[in-house]
Formats: structure tokens, sequence, C-alpha cells
């Protein structure tokens, strides 16, 4: 799954680049019976399985530059993702790639020894309200999500900026060619190159569709005293 998702698009680009490099380790290589065991029946009864401490304390320790647990001594988080954890965001993604190095631990639906939480990571990190089987396609969500703000991954700086959840606002309706399709013409100023028109409408069109969609973004994005006031006044007539 990791390899495939790793030889592609944005992480191939920033891994070939040397601008990242993404490492995956099987805790089933922390294991010394004959199965590999990584799971054990829950203490208390009940269904399922429950992951075992030792080979997530072992895999985690093997890649530390050093033995210690709980922040690899220097800040590095340590991050299980299950759907316990805090959700992540945007702003949760540029905290992370501040950081040199991460650990992303990938738990599972039937569970975590609760002492890895207690012991071993720094952070828990859900990617939304639902459940996933394992934790290997959020920890690629989270991947990805940092990997494109390290510096020089993405092709133009403009594109990080003018980005959706930067400004906290929704994106504007985007057109490209033909200027009509199947009747539906592409809106007029667009086509006007009017810079300060099309910048005022994209605005406008912004505001709209948050309003419309995610009025709860509004609270945080930053808008001009008039932008705000015109919010405002839209929120109070609903
Ligand atoms: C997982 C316990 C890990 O399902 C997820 C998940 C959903 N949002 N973010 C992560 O991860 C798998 C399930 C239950 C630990």
């Amino acid at each position: 799954m990791f390899q495939i998702i790793l030889s592609a698009g944005i992480f191939k680009r920033a891994i070939d680049h040397k601008l990242v490099s993404v490492n995956v380790h099987d805790i089933r290589d922390c294991t010394y019976d004959k199965h590999h065991t990584v799971d054990d029946y829950p203490y208390g009864g009940g269904a399922g399985m429950v992951l075992k401490p030792e080979p997530i304390f072992e895999a985690v320790e093997a890649i530390l530059p050093s033995t210690p647990v709980r922040d690899g001594g220097n800040g590095m988080p340590i991050i299980l993702l299950t759907p316990q954890g805090r959700l992540f965001s945007q702003q949760t993604a540029l905290e992370l790639s501040k950081h040199e190095r991460l650990i992303l631990i990938c738990g599972h639906y039937e569970g975590v020894d609760e002492r890895v939480r207690e012991h071993l990571v720094t952070d828990e990190v859900s990617i939304g309200d639902y459940v996933l089987s394992g934790g290997e396609l959020a920890a690629m969500v989270v991947a990805e999500a940092v990997i494109r703000l390290v510096p020089g991954v993405l092709g133009s700086a403009a594109s990080l900026v003018d980005d959706s959840h930067a400004t906290g606002l929704l994106e504007y309706p985007q057109y490209t060619r033909p200027p009509v399709y199947r009747g539906w013409a592409v809106p007029e100023v667009l086509l006007s190159g009017h810079h300060t028109q099309v910048a005022r409408w994209r605005r406008e069109q912004a505001i709209r569709r948050t309003l419309e969609r995610r009025p709860e973004l509004l609270a945080k994005a930053s808008l001009s005293s008039a932008e705000r006031e015109m919010v405002d006044r839209r929120q109070e007539s609903r």
C-alpha cells in the first residue's frame, strides 16, 4: 500500500528530489516468536485483538537516534493515527512541517495497548470522524499534507499562499476553456481582463461559498472590516 502511494505524484517528486525521505517500518520485524505476533486478546475479555506494546515501542526505539522514549529527547513528534486523536487540519500540517522528522504510528481499529498512548506517543491525531481498518491511509494523508508544505516541494510559492484553508476561506470557482460548454458560459468578468474586478469577484465568491458551505470557518478567516460586517449581517439574518 505504501510503496504504491509513495511512488506517485507529490510523494515521488519530493522523494526523487531528496527534499524528504519516507521510511516504512513493519512492526512485525520487531517480534521474536515464530508467527511474528503483533496482537493479543484484550485483558478483561471482549471481541477483537489489541496491538501489543513491545513491537511498537521497539520499532520506534529502533529508528530514534538514541533509545529514549517520548519526544525522542528533542521534541520529535511521535504521532498515533486514531479516530480518538485531535482533528487534523491545515494548521496541524503547518506545525508538523516545521519538524525535521516525524514518526507516524498506524493504529488498528480493534485497539492499541494503552501504554503506547501513555508512554510512547507525544500526540494522537485523527483525520476525521470515521473509522478505518488501520491507520495506514490516515498516515499517508498526514504525510502528504505535511510534505507539500516542505520548501521546494510545490512548484510555486503562490499556490501555497492562495490555497483554500491558508486564507481560511473556501476556494473561489475556477474555469478554463472553452468559454461556453454545452451552453454553460464562463462568468463574463473572468474574460474581461480587468484584474481588479477579477480579484474582487473571486474574493466575493470565496466568501459567499464559505458562508453557504462552511460558515464556521468564517470565525477564524482573515477578512477586512467591510467584509466582516457584510458576513456578520448575513449570518444575523439566518
Ligand atoms: C484506527 C484505533 C486506529 O480509523 C482511523 C482513523 C480515522 N480518522 N483518523 C484515523 O485509524 C485507524 C482505528 C481505531 C486506532
